[in-house]
């Protein structure tokens, strides 16, 4: 038990409980890891998010704080003299939106449906859908680099950082489950180089999951996601 008032409803499983708990870290602020399941929902889980019923929760004292991006963004705002995890200037804050809602919107989606549908032949059209979101993404990274940044944020991991980086282990599975990489050298130079300084980094290692583990969950994600 940790003597803050914060809590986290997550899941080591899921990307976006690992996306708050990358912004916790890079807050230095404790917390108390609450495990669910989803299978079946812990009565906390409905009552502090009882509209999508989802992990991640932030229980902040008596206030749940539902959606990772929008936590990440309440963290920010809340413990604002720790690093910034969005930026300060306005112009650059909408731009790390906008990729953030890009990596969510196009890459996770096209992920999940990969994970998600039968065999080999039906994940074509979405590994395709990954490929291209990789390529464009690297696109954006290189001119990141190009203005001297190691990460989408800069000099630290900022909201972009954590929302694609969040992604890493569920792209370990779709490589593990197709035997063959998905982030390569010839066609995202900058992405692999950024995936590895993101792994390694303090606030995240150890966190990102081990795609066979992720594997053995596949069921899961079936029985949730089987009615879309
Ligand atoms: N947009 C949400 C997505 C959260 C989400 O999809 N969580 C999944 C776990 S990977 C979940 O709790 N699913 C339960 C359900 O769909 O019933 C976020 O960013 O927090």
């Amino acid at each position: 038990m940790s003597n803050t008032n914060l809590k986290l409803i997550g899941g080591w499983f899921s990307p976006f409980p690992l996306r708050v708990k990358i912004a916790l870290n890079i807050k230095s602020l404790e917390y108390d890891n609450i495990e669910e399941t989803l299978y079946p929902k812990s009565q906390l889980l409905v009552q502090s998010n009882p509209v999508h019923k989802k992990i991640p929760v932030l229980l902040h004292g008596d206030k749940a704080i539902c959606e990772s991006r929008i936590i990440l963004e309440y963290i920010d705002e809340v413990w604002n003299s720790g690093p910034s995890i969005l930026p300060s200037d306005a112009y650059d804050r909408a731009m790390a939106r906008f990729w953030a809602a890009y990596i969510d919107d196009k890459c996770f989606l096209a992920m999940r449906k990969c994970i998600l549908v039968g065999d080999e032949e039906a994940r074509k059209p979405y590994l395709e859908e990954i490929e291209d979101s990789l390529v464009t993404i690297e696109g954006e990274l290189q001119k990141c680099c190009r203005e001297g940044k190691g990460y989408f944020g800069g000099e630290e991991i900022g909201l972009v950082d954590i929302t694609f980086g969040s992604l890493l282990g569920l792209m370990g599975m779709i490589e593990t489950m197709n035997g063959r990489k998905m982030i390569v050298e010839e066609k995202h130079p900058r992405v692999v180089k950024w995936a590895e300084r993101f792994a390694s980094d303090p606030n995240v290692k150890g966190l990102i999951p081990e795609p066979e583990k992720l594997i053995s969950l596949i069921w899961l994600g079936k029985e949730l996601y089987k009615k879309e």
